[in-house]
């Protein structure tokens, strides 16, 4: 048994997240937490707003409210999501806690004593018709690593280039519109990440088995052009962690707060010490701290491409560079971008299916199945609502939920509703057996190494191996010459269904704890297929269950491709 801790990039709390979020971070991490779990693991898993920043301010603005109150509000609605989606974080935190602005003033304090950090003045772009300065999302221009129009101050959307508002072309105010920019002077905080190239290197190269995804991202930049940049930590906004070390002012910067990028990788150790205020742990430590036990845990990163960067470069800065004993990443995976219906899923533009609209629509299962199953892992995936509506109905509708039914139903009608007794187990069964055992390691091992397509398949060939055993073994004609026969057909088959249940849970919880109830069965992980499937013992007694999945039709799939074909407002 191990310690595993898990995070969960921290979404913007700049409204609702689409299809394409979810599968990016919190729902590939929520399988790996189930997973684990089931495996008898001791599993800590966080996730949490990030609700600093120009993407909180802007939304706010938008929405006519204090950012304080927005944010409070949008956290809570973004809180019923993600239990709508059956997201089983330990603790769903805030990046505005108290906890995180100590833990972030403390970072600074710290790396400002190892000579980290410098005070450098600057140009920032200016805009007279806003009469502010205008950072990171407060402007917009074209990239000048890849020309794409629509880049950030802060990052490209296109390429992931980290950006200075400074650099983009043609650059124009997201507040007014207004091109009347001026660069002025002001005085910032850098993080002298460059000083540390060497030192990340070495760290990144001693990463075993990382996502190519993950490693080639972090060394393209740390070596492309001039390698690892400083970049500046703090900004001329309101909303955010005051600029302090520590307790004390930080004389010269009065009036500034952190780049949002600075304090909202720090969430993830101030969400675990939000747990422990909150009551319910213990001890925050003994999972960040590896001077309090946090040696033996084994930490996981989900996120998105674009977060890459910002996770293999200057938050292990952050955390390399306090000097400190705190817990580093020991994996990351990363995700490409999910695509929606030939387009990009798009906030800004409401474009694609947001989580609020797909619980609207159907239960959470029937999005976990096709967005875990089609996960854009090895490159961009698409949704489009002809391959949903066709995993939805064969792989959740036709094979696993039409096995649970012909079996119950077969079995309540001929034996009762309870496992019969009697007959043997022949060839049929033991191919079974076999085929089942190659898969289960196979699942197993694709779950461990976090390749969820892959996982997706196995379990997707477990249950049509049992459909397919079905077919062939055919109890209702075995029924008519050999009930003792017929009976052991369906005493397996009664089995099986309780080894997908627990097999299938980190996937289909819902639909998973639908079944356990059912067959009045547990969900201990099977040790060998064999013994899995002598688990009920004949004169178990079972309920036929409600119907568990149910198909999506024509229809539907049309009304929904016309809902969606245009933008929310
Ligand atoms: N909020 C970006 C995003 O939601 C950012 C992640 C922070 S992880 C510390 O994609
Ligand atoms: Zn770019």
């Amino acid at each position: 048994m191990a310690r595993v801790l898990i995070t969960s990039a921290i979404p913007y709390i700049n409204g609702i997240k689409h299809l394409g979020n979810l599968v990016g971070s919190q729902l590939p991490a929520d399988l790996y937490a189930r997973y684990m779990r089931a495996r008898g693991h001791e599993v800590m898993f966080l996730c949490a707003t990030d609700e600093h920043g120009t993407p909180a301010e802007l939304a706010a603005a938008k929405a006519g409210k204090p950012v304080a109150e927005y944010c409070a509000e949008m956290w809570q609605v973004q809180k019923d999501l993600s239990d709508g989606f059956r997201l089983s974080f330990d603790h769903f935190g805030r990046s505005s806690s108290a906890q995180n602005r100590k833990l972030t003033q403390h970072f600074a304090r710290v790396l400002d004593e190892a000579g980290l950090i410098a005070e450098v003045s600057e140009t920032q772009m200016y805009s007279h018709a806003d009469g502010r300065f205008l950072p990171d999302r407060y402007i917009e221009g074209t990239c000048p690593n890849c020309g794409f129009e629509s880049a950030r101050g802060d990052q490209c959307d296109n390429c992931t280039k980290q950006l200075n508002p400074v650099e983009l072309i043609n650059p124009r105010s997201t507040i007014s519109g207004s091109t009347d920019l001026e660069m002025r002077e002001t005085k910032h905080l850098h993080l002298r990440q460059s000083t540390m190239k060497d030192r990340l290197e070495e760290w990144i190269d001693s990463r075993e088995g990382w996502p190519i995804l993950t490693t080639s991202i972090a060394k393209k930049w740390l070596n492309d052009g001039d390698g690892l940049q400083d970049r500046g930590i703090t900004r001329d906004l309101d909303w955010g962690v005051p600029v302090q070390k520590g307790d004390a002012p930080w004389p010269g910067m009065e009036g500034k707060v952190f780049y949002v990028w600075f304090d909202a990788p720090i969430e993830y150790i101030a969400c675990a010490q939000e747990w422990v205020d909150a009551g319910k742990g213990e001890d925050w430590a003994r999972w960040w701290r590896t001077d309090k036990g946090a040696e033996d845990v084994r930490y996981v990163q989900f996120m998105g491409k674009d977060n890459v960067p910002f996770h293999t470069l200057s938050f292990p800065v952050t955390i390399l560079g306090s000097g400190e004993p705190w817990k580093l990443v020991d994996y990351i995976k990363s995700f490409n971008y999910l695509n929606y219906d030939g387009g990009q899923f798009s906030t800004s533009r409401g474009r694609g299916v947001f989580m609020d609209q797909a619980l609207e629509i159907l239960p959470s299962d029937y999005w976990r199945w096709w967005l875990l199953s089609h996960a854009p892992e090895n490159s961009d995936s698409e949704f489009t609502w002809e391959n949903f509506q066709a995993s939805v109905n064969k792989d959740l509708a036709d094979v696993l939920g039409n096995f649970v039914s012909r079996v119950t139903k077969f079995c309540r009608s001929k034996f009762g509703e309870a496992v019969p007794e009697g007959g043997a187990y022949g060839p049929q069964e033991d191919a079974l057996m076999a085929e089942l055992t190659r898969r289960l390691g196979a699942y197993q091992g694709h779950m461990e190494a976090i390749e969820i397509r892959k996982a997706a398949t196995e379990l997707r060939a477990m249950w049509a191996a049992g459909n397919e055993y079905l077919q062939d073994a055919a109890p209702w004609a075995a029924f008519k010459e050999d009930p003792a026969r017929a009976a052991a057909i369906v005493r397996l088959s009664l089995n099986l269904i309780r080894l997908y249940t627990v097999l299938s849970a980190p996937f289909v919880p819902d639909a998973a704890a639908a079944l356990r109830t059912a067959m009045a069965c547990d969900d201990a992980w099977p040790t060998d297929v064999e013994s899995a499937l002598n688990a009920l013992p004949a004169g178990h007694g079972f309920s036929v269950p409600e119907n568990l999945f149910r198909k999506i039709t024509d229809e539907e799939r049309e009304g929904w491709q016309a809902q969606f074909a245009g933008v929310r407002d």
